[in-house]
């Protein structure tokens, strides 16, 4: 009697769909009238939400997933008819001088980016309670992704400045109800990073409602019988929210003309984005996908050329679990395995993406944002009846490229040197292991900060600074070089040509083992030895010159954790603690001005005592 009175009431449609659709079950236990008002209220209005958070609503949820659950137990494959070669684009070895021109012709672009950043994931798989963005990208500096993205798009307008004076590079971050107000807090609590608040907008994906069995029949939570089981839809979310949040039009009219996507943790992403600019401006693509040397069956999508029998052909990603048997199906009977250069011959996309702001509007006016879904049930057995638990259907930002019409420029970058460009923090401690044992990297939290440091040595290495040999260690079980822990802020240095205006690489000396960290902006570097820790901090407008600074102290740490000691969540997924003790130096200038450092030529010495010379 009570679900008649609904069905009469202000949800009355929407319930009606549902109970056509197959779904009573969700109203099996339907207590009678006047009992359980509030929580029948709770369901109801949970109903509505989901309906109306995904285009066309629940009714075309199911239709949809219906239709994919089927597809998905015949074993159909969605790439039938492909067939899959290595596909041509641009390949750059960092730090060459082709990379250095498509570096400096994405500055000149810069002033037209705007970016998206997708971290609605909680990252389940990295072992970590937190947000993502709020993980340190590496301890020397101790600033997190967040921090150092943000201060990178700054750093890239100051340079865009130059060409469009007071231009102001937006910045769009999808959340997730599992992100959304740690990352508002974040960024109030630390005034934006340096950002315009009005620079940034938060667009909150919302989630979608989990399915029991191939009949799209919708789950209902276990803990809350009042309440749908629901999980996220995926970072292919993130156009449809830029379409219908009216943000692209926005940055439209603003004269943005390429919008870059990237994700949670890749520290690096920087290093190569603006080159990937440059080479989006230089070949007019409407799409460049960044992409690096993979490993075969590394858990990165394969970007692939496909032509299908009947003429027509793509280049896209290919995700990692699909990449193999499409290519043993068809023209690599050995399926994914590595070449003769160690590596996959299919580069891997890093999905950093950047699209040309006008066609991917107009793309977005035709298809409302809508990206191809598709599902992943994982089976109880062979029958393919049976779910081991519920599962949802699913977008990815990268099959944007499935949407756009033959005629489309669409490209990708390649940086040769994986180092340069891709290190994320995706895979708790063991299953790290795991990957290492498997031939695969660990992209793990430890590696994550390793190859910071990795990056900056080989980049100063290459500006002819001597950099002494990395330390082997073990943490959390992984074999790894430890470099000197040398980190910048991006606001001193983010492409390769500033970096090689502020150092004077053949006057710069770091010890084995030694640290630097450089939070400043206006920093030039003649002549610098470090044997030990050095921070130097300065006022955006004090420009300093370090001309024969020889620091020598006892430096900082990265020990082992040891087993049953008390350590940070943080620390622990690294497997390290910083040990900073009293020693090492601390250059901090907090007045603008210019400063030669040190005022005259000298040796400072300070172990075991922390030396502040504050201007
Ligand atoms: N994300 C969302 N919403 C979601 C799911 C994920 O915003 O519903 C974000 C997440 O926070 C992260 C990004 O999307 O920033 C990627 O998620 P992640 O779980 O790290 O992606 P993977 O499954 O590892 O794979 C993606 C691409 C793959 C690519 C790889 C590179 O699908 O093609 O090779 O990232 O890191």
């Amino acid at each position: 009697d009570s679900l008649q009175q609904i069905l009469k009431g202000e949800h009355g449609e929407l319930v009606g769909d549902l109970l056509e659709l197959d779904q009573h079950h969700i109203f099996d236990d339907w207590p009678a009238a006047g009992q359980q008002e509030n929580q029948k209220a709770q369901l109801l209005s949970h109903l509505q939400h989901l309906d109306s958070n995904y285009n066309g609503g629940l009714k075309a949820y199911i239709t949809n997933a219906k239709k994919l659950l089927q597809e998905a137990q015949a074993g159909e494959n969605s790439f039938e008819g492909f067939t899959p070669e290595v596909p041509e684009g641009e390949k750059l070895d960092y730090a060459s001088q082709a990379f250095e021109d498509y570096e400096q012709k994405g500055v000149e672009a810069a002033h037209g980016a705007a970016f998206v950043l997708v971290a609605g994931g909680l990252g389940e798989r990295l072992g970590y309670s937190g947000i993502k963005l709020a993980l340190p990208v590496d301890s020397a500096r101790g600033t997190c992704f967040l921090q150092v993205y943000i201060e990178s798009i700054l750093a890239l307008q100051h340079l865009a400045q130059k060409q469009k004076p007071g231009c102001v590079l937006p910045l769009a971050i999808m959340t997730s109800d599992d992100t959304h107000q740690r990352t508002a807090d974040l960024l109030s609590e630390h005034a934006h990073f340096g950002a315009e608040p009005s620079q940034i907008t938060l667009l909150k994906q919302e989630k979608v409602a989990c399915l029991l069995d191939n009949g799209a029949h919708l789950a209902l939570d276990p803990s809350d019988p009042f309440r749908l089981l629901t999980k996220p839809h995926g970072h292919g979310d993130v156009h449809s929210l830029l379409h219908s949040s009216g943000i692209l039009q926005r940055w439209q009219d603003q004269g943005v003309s390429h919008v870059c996507f990237f994700q949670d943790t890749n520290g690096l992403v920087f290093r190569a984005l603006p080159a990937a600019l440059g080479v989006s401006a230089a070949h007019d693509f409407d799409l460049n996908s960044l992409a690096v040397p993979r490993k075969a069956k590394e858990a990165i999508g394969g970007i692939a050329r496909l032509t299908h029998k009947d003429g027509r052909s793509m280049t896209i990603n290919v995700e990692y679990n699909q990449l193999d048997p499409l290519l043993r199906a068809t023209t690599y009977p050995d399926g994914d395995v590595n070449d003769s250069t160690g590596f996959s011959p299919f580069p891997g996309n890093i999905n950093q993406l950047i699209i040309k702001a006008d066609s991917y509007a107009q793309q977005l006016q035709r298809t409302g944002g809508l990206i191809a879904e598709f599902v992943n049930p994982k089976y109880a057995d062979s029958s393919r009846k049976k779910f081991k638990s519920p599962t949802r259907l699913e977008c990815m930002m990268q099959d944007y490229a499935k949407e756009l019409p033959a005629k489309a420029r669409t490209g990708f970058t390649v940086i040769n040197q994986v180092w340069a460009a891709y290190s994320p923090v995706k895979n708790a401690p063991e299953d790290a292991k795991a990957k290492v044992a498997a031939g695969s990297p660990s992209h793990s939290a430890t590696t994550g900060e390793l190859d910071i440091y990795h990056a900056n040595c080989r980049t100063l290495q290459r500006l002819g600074a001597q950099i002494g040999d990395p330390d082997q260690c073990v943490f959390n079980g992984l074999k790894v070089d430890l470099w000197p822990r040398i980190s910048w802020s991006p606001l001193f240095a983010l492409t390769l040509a500033q970096l090689k205006s502020k150092v004077a690489g053949e006057g710069l000396v770091i010890s084995k083992g030694a640290s630097l960290v450089i939070e400043a902006e206006d920093v030039c570097i003649r002549n610098l030895r470090v044997d030990g820790a050095l921070r130097i901090r300065a006022h955006p407008k004090a420009q300093l010159t370090i001309n024969g600074l020889s620091v020598s102290n006892s430096g900082w740490n990265w020990r082992p954790l040891s087993l049953n000691k008390p350590a940070a969540e943080e620390e622990w997924i690294r497997g390290f603690k910083v040990c900073r003790g009293k020693a090492g130096e601390e250059l901090t200038y907090n007045e603008p001005g210019k400063y030669l450092v040190p005022k005259k030529s000298s040796h400072v010495s300070s172990d075991e005592q922390k030396v502040a010379v504050t201007a």
